[in-house]
């Protein structure tokens, strides 16, 4: 295995088209930076980056939707984005955009390098055109029939009712999102990237990576196995990077061109030093993503980088799957999600927890689950009940014994020497599980470093043994109180604000990788302080809370989907004349037994009480709806129910949501009043 003298990490440039939810955070920046924080720490040399992809479809469709510019989208989302990851603790060395001009002038001159290079294929090809938008038409702005479900709005790259994946030309009656018209056929020139000529040297290049993660290799394997296809690297657009050709008016260079380099142009922004972290085979180059990016990071940048030259490939493409959240598709549309804006809303100061129960779900090899129930037993059985609760009686019972000093160590048991044993082993296994990018049992170890102390104290029982002997409680606490002190160098990868704390109550100062685990860590006689509140427990009201939002964003999707139902056939006045309607009031009213549905109502028609059975108890009590005055037909013919007869039936009005409400007089009636 190549050693290498610095990394370069990437994390995947997120479309600046919305916020971000925990799903990103989970799939790609936190491992990300639970990565270059321990890189750091070992003193590696390391530079992260990201920013976000303001090119492309998605960044105009969003403008469209919210009736703004491209600029005003990616103006507006940029900010949000960043600030959500600084406040989450993401930290990037850089993180900009591309829009700015440096990353226009990198990805202009690596595409005029390919094109001088003679390294594109021209072709001219029919595409879509709007005539009266006077514009060609991206996949996305073309609708259409499906031919799979008959959907009749299918896009033309996919179908969202039967997930198809279509090409427009494949679309029955297509139209432009445009403007609604038909749109024709019209030649255009790009330029494509000869990706079949390539497969061999890119399959190389693959088959040197055993390494990758099963999950990467699979979905790279499978695109090599399919056989690559020339890729068009040019598109007609008007947002994006503009082609540096002459006579290019309109056309853009393709998204998928021009992010990647974004990483390389950012890094031009972060340091004069940029070549050497892109150019120098001696840089390892690392590319966090989401298990949607991995073809363009595994396969097209890469054959870019081989076609100009200049370029390292990457070195591993870590890549995760998806997060769902309490067994759903996390999505945008549907409001599907936790928002980390939100997040922060209610869980104020405690974005450790949610790194630290994103990190242990994190999909890494398949698809995952975040819930809120998980979420809160990893608050309250973990972070609070060990880590906390450990710090927390190491750092009181020295307080109260030692003057808040830490104590000497006396003669060590043969305990203490087993703990300090293993204490001293742990760091290094955390470090190799972070540098093979399996996070999960990282902070699984993390933990035990904490599981460790927390069974330390409980077994050696300082608050007991104080009572006859100082010394040794003195002996005790020491060994506790280092133990801490190596839990705030070993969890700052994964929960940089609490080992922050942690490491100023300790009086640790900048501590490495290397020093942790060691006993030494404090000196005795150093003085330390309370490192507050680490952790708090979450209550099942603020979970339910949590639920119920998320509960409420399914129900207002559900309704958001229902329509007015259509009128019913016309009818006449004769018909309608025969009804017999009335207003009358509710005196009595039980439950049925044996039915789910129905209530018995005693009805006062103004002549007689009247027995009717209405099919509204899973909608209202009996109790409740004593004392109402009803709409009711009076002259329905009397129909036996559940041994009973119903002799009329009660009008009620059906809500959006499925609840139903009383047809009711807008001011009290006497009871026989006739409705017309
Ligand atoms: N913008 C897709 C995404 O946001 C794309 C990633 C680019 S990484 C160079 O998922
Ligand atoms: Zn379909």
């Amino acid at each position: 295995m190549t050693t290498f003298k610095r990394t370069t990490v990437t994390a995947a440039l997120i479309y600046a088209n919305g916020p971000i939810h925990i799903g990103h955070l989970a799939g790609c920046y936190l491992p990300a930076d639970i990565y270059v924080r321990y890189l750091r720490s070992i003193g590696h040399d390391v530079k992260f980056i990201s920013g976000t992809d303001e090119h492309g479809v998605p960044i105009t469709i969003k403008a469209k939707k919210e009736g703004i510019t491209p600029q005003q989208v990616v103006d507006k989302y940029y900010t949000i984005i960043k600030d959500a990851f600084e406040e989450f603790g993401i930290s990037f060395d850089i993180y900009s955009r591309t829009s700015n001009a440096i990353h226009h002038e990198t990805s202009q001159e690596i595409f005029k390098n390919l094109y001088d290079k003679g390294q594109f294929v021209e072709e001219i090809t029919e595409q879509y055109y709007d005539e009266k938008a006077q514009t060609f038409l991206a996949d996305r702005y073309i609708i259409g029939t499906c031919p799979k479900c008959a959907n009749e709005n299918a896009y033309g790259d996919q179908c969202e009712k039967c997930g198809t994946t279509l090409s427009p030309t494949e679309l029955i009656n297509p139209r432009s999102a445009l403007s609604g018209e038909k749109p024709v056929m019209k030649p255009t020139k790009n330029w494509y990237l000869p990706l079949d000529k390539m497969q061999p040297a890119l399959e190389a290049y693959v088959n040197s990576h055993p390494e990758w993660k099963t999950n990467v290799m699979g979905q790279v394997k499978s695109w090599l196995n399919d056989g690559l296809r020339p890729r068009a690297m040019t598109r007609d657009l008007d947002w994006g990077v503009k082609v540096p050709l002459p006579d290019t008016d309109g056309k853009v260079l393709y998204v998928w061109f021009d992010a990647p380099i974004g990483y390389i142009s950012m890094t031009k922004e972060l340091t004069d030093q940029w070549a050497t972290y892109w150019q120098d085979p001696e840089t390892r180059l690392v590319h966090f993503i989401g298990k949607d990016n991995i073809v363009f990071h595994c396969l097209i940048f890469p054959a870019m980088c081989m076609a100009d030259g200049r370029f390292i490939l990457a070195d591993n493409v870590p890549a995760n799957e998806f997060m769902n959240l309490e067994g759903d598709k996390i999505s945008t549309s549907r409001n599907w999600a936790v928002w980390l804006h939100e997040y922060l809303r209610a869980f104020e100061g405690q974005q450790d927890v949610l790194r630290y129960a994103l990190a242990a779900a994190a999909p890494e090899s398949k698809d995952s689950d975040f819930t809120w129930g998980d979420f809160q037993t990893r608050n309250n059985s973990e972070l609070v009940g060990i880590l906390g609760n450990f710090v927390n009686r190491a750092v009181v019972l020295t307080q109260k014994n030692f003057d808040a000093q830490v104590p000497a160590r006396g003669e060590l048991s043969d305990f203490d020497q087993q703990t300090l044993t293993t204490l001293a082993e742990l760091p290094s296994k955390i470090g190799d599980a972070i540098a093979q990018y399996k996070f999960r049992e990282a902070l699984a170890l993390m933990m035990d470093v904490a599981r460790l102390g927390n069974k330390y104290l409980a077994d050696t029982e300082p608050w007991k043994v104080v009572k006859t002997d100082l010394e040794r409680t003195g002996t005790i606490l020491n060994i506790g109180l280092q133990i801490a002190a190596t839990l705030a160098i070993v969890s700052e990868p994964f929960m940089p604000f609490t080992a922050q704390k942690l490491a100023k109550a300790l009086k640790l100062g900048q501590r490495t990788w290397a020093e942790a685990g060691q006993a030494d860590l404090l000196a005795t006689g150093t003085s330390i302080e309370t490192p507050g509140l680490l952790f708090s427990k979450i209550e099942d009201a603020t979970i339910q809370a949590q639920i119920q939002k998320l509960q409420d964003a399914k129900k207002m999707n559900e309704l958001a989907g229902k329509e007015v139902q259509a009128i019913k056939d016309t009818t006449q006045y004769d018909d309608f004349a025969k009804m017999d309607i009335r207003i009358g009031t509710i005196e009595a009213a039980e439950k049925v037994a044996k039915s789910k549905k129905l209530l018995k109502l005693t009805v006062n028609d103004g002549i007689k009480q009247r027995t009717i059975l209405s099919g509204i108890a899973e909608h209202f009590t009996a109790e409740e709806v004593v004392g109402k005055q009803v709409t009711f037909l009076a002259n329905l013919a009397p129909r036996p129910m559940m041994g009973m007869v119903s002799e009329g039936m009660i009008l009620m009005a059906e809500d959006k949501d499925g609840s139903l409400a009383f047809v009711q007089p807008s001011k009290e009636v006497w009871n026989g009043a006739t409705v017309a």
